[in-house]
C-alpha cells in the first residue's frame, strides 16, 4: 500500500494556471451576470489571481487572452504580476470575435482576413517575447454550419498553412499548443474537432507543436484518459484546458460533475510521466464562474485538481501491474478503487500547515474579507466579461 506520507513531497511539485477570464463576468448566451467585486483591469484579475496562489500554493501563473488583457506594456504588467507573488504564463489567441471571422480565421478563404488572424497570432508571439510566456494557446472557432457552406479539405488546407506561418516565427523555447473541440459554435463541421486533427498539424508542423486537451470539449462518454495516455506516449501532450461538463462545453468547476473522470486522466497523466519536475505537460484551468463567486470557484477548482492528483499518486502502481499481468480483473480494477476511495482531505490540510498555507483555503478566503473589500473598493468603470 502506498501512503500518503509516500507522495506527500510530489505534491509540492504540482502548478496549475489560472485563466484571467476566470475573474471576469460571464453567463450563457441568455444572460452575463455582473457580479459585485468584478475586476475592471487585467490587473485587478492579477491581483485576485494572486489569492488563488497565496491561500493554496498551487496556482503560481496566469494566462492572457488576447485582446481581452491587451495592454501597452507587458514587461510593465509582468512586475505587477511579480509584485503580486505570480507569473505570466500562457498567451491564448482570440479570433473568435470579430466581424471579419464570421466564416473563419486562419481557415478563412478570403486571404485578407487569413492575413489578418495570422498577423494576430504572431502579435501574440510579440507579447510572449516581453512577458517570458511559453505556450502560445490557439483555440479555433472556425468551422460551418451547413454542408456544403465550405469545402471541407480546402479549409484544412489553408489551416496547415496559417499554422506554419505561425510556427516559423516561434523562439526556440516556446510552443504552438493547438486545442480541439468537437462543436460549438460550429455545429457541422468545426476544422479542429479532435485530438486527431490537432496531432496531425502538430506532427506536420514540428516538435513544438502540441495539443491541448480540453476536459469539455468532447462528445458525452468518450474515453480522455485513453487519449492522455496516447498524447503522452507520443509526446505531443502539451496542456490540459480543465473544467467539467454535465452537457456540452459547460465550463464548470473542474472535478465537480465528474471526479472519478478526473482521477482516471489524472492516473493516465502520472503513470505516463505527465506529472512532476521533468514534464512539459502545463495543467491551466479553462473556466467560467457564472453564478458562484469567482474567487473561491477557483480555489475550490485547484484543490479539487490537487485532491484527485493525490489519490492518484496513491495508486499501487507495483500492485496493479501485478494483478494486471496475473489476469486478476477485479484485484485490479481493486487497486485503482482503493486509492479512489481513499479521502485525502485532513492528510492535506496537514500537508497545507507544514507549508504555512491555511489549512482550509475556503473558510480562509471567506474569513478574509476579501470578497467586501473588492466589492467595495471595484466601483465605476467596467467590468471585465467573457467578450470584453
Ligand atoms: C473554447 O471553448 C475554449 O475552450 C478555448 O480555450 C477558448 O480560448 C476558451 O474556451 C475561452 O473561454
Ligand atoms: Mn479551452
Amino acid at each position: 500500500m502506498t501512503s500518503f506520507d509516500d507522495i506527500a513531497a510530489q505534491l509540492d511539485d504540482q502548478a496549475i494556471e489560472l485563466p484571467s477570464w476566470a475573474f471576469g463576468n460571464s453567463g450563457t448566451r441568455f444572460r452575463v451576470f455582473a457580479t459585485p467585486g468584478t475586476p475592471r483591469t487585467v490587473e485587478e484579475k492579477l491581483a485576485d489571481a494572486a489569492q488563488v496562489h497565496a491561500l493554496t500554493g498551487l496556482a503560481p501563473s496566469v494566462a492572457l487572452h488576447i485582446p481581452w488583457d491587451r495592454v501597452d506594456d507587458y514587461d510593465k504588467l509582468g512586475r505587477v504580476a511579480e509584485d503580486l507573488g505570480v507569473r505570466l504564463g500562457t498567451i491564448n489567441s482570440n479570433t473568435f470575435q470579430d466581424d471579419d471571422y464570421k466564416f473563419g480565421s486562419l481557415t478563412h478563404v478570403d486571404e485578407r482576413v487569413r492575413a489578418k488572424a495570422i498577423a494576430h497570432h504572431l502579435e501574440c508571439i510579440d507579447i510572449m517575447d516581453v512577458t517570458g510566456s511559453r505556450d502560445l494557446k490557439i483555440w479555433l472557432a472556425d468551422g460551418t454550419n451547413y454542408p456544403g457552406q465550405g469545402d471541407l479539405r480546402d479549409r484544412q488546407d489553408r489551416l496547415a498553412d496559417s499554422l506554419q506561418q505561425v510556427y516559423a516565427r516561434l523562439g526556440q523555447e516556446q510552443r504552438l499548443v493547438l486545442e480541439y473541440k468537437f462543436f460549438e459554435p460550429a455545429f457541422y463541421a468545426t476544422d479542429v474537432p479532435d485530438w486527431g486533427t490537432s496531432l496531425v498539424h502538430c506532427l506536420a508542423l514540428g516538435d513544438r507543436a502540441v495539443v491541448c486537451l480540453d476536459t469539455g470539449h468532447h462528445a458525452p462518454g468518450t474515453n480522455i484518459e485513453f487519449i492522455v495516455a496516447q498524447l503522452l506516449r507520443l509526446g505531443r501532450l502539451g496542456s490540459f484546458d480543465f473544467n467539467s461538463r454535465f452537457y456540452a462545453d459547460d465550463d464548470l468547476i473542474v472535478g465537480a460533475a465528474d471526479p472519478f473522470q478526473l482521477f482516471r486522466i489524472l492516473y493516465e497523466v502520472i503513470r505516463g510521466g505527465g506529472y512532476g519536475d521533468a514534464s512539459d505537460v502545463a495543467f491551466m484551468l479553462d473556466q467560467c464562474h457564472n453564478v458562484e463567486d469567482k474567487v473561491p470557484g477557483q480555489i475550490r477548482s485547484v484543490l479539487n485538481v490537487q485532491e484527485m492528483t493525490a489519490r492518484a499518486l496513491l495508486v499501487d502502481r507495483e500492485a496493479l501491474r501485478e494483478a494486471e499481468r496475473a489476469g486478476d480483473v477485479l484485484g485490479a480494477n481493486g487497486v485503482l478503487m482503493d486509492a479512489f476511495y481513499t479521502d485525502v482531505r485532513a492528510d492535506l490540510a496537514d500537508w497545507r500547515s507544514s507549508r504555512g498555507l491555511p489549512a482550509d483555503p475556503m473558510q480562509a478566503y471567506a474569513a478574509s474579507g476579501y470578497q467586501d473589500q473588492i466589492a467595495a473598493d471595484r466601483l465605476g468603470g467596467t467590468q471585465a466579461g467573457w467578450g470584453a
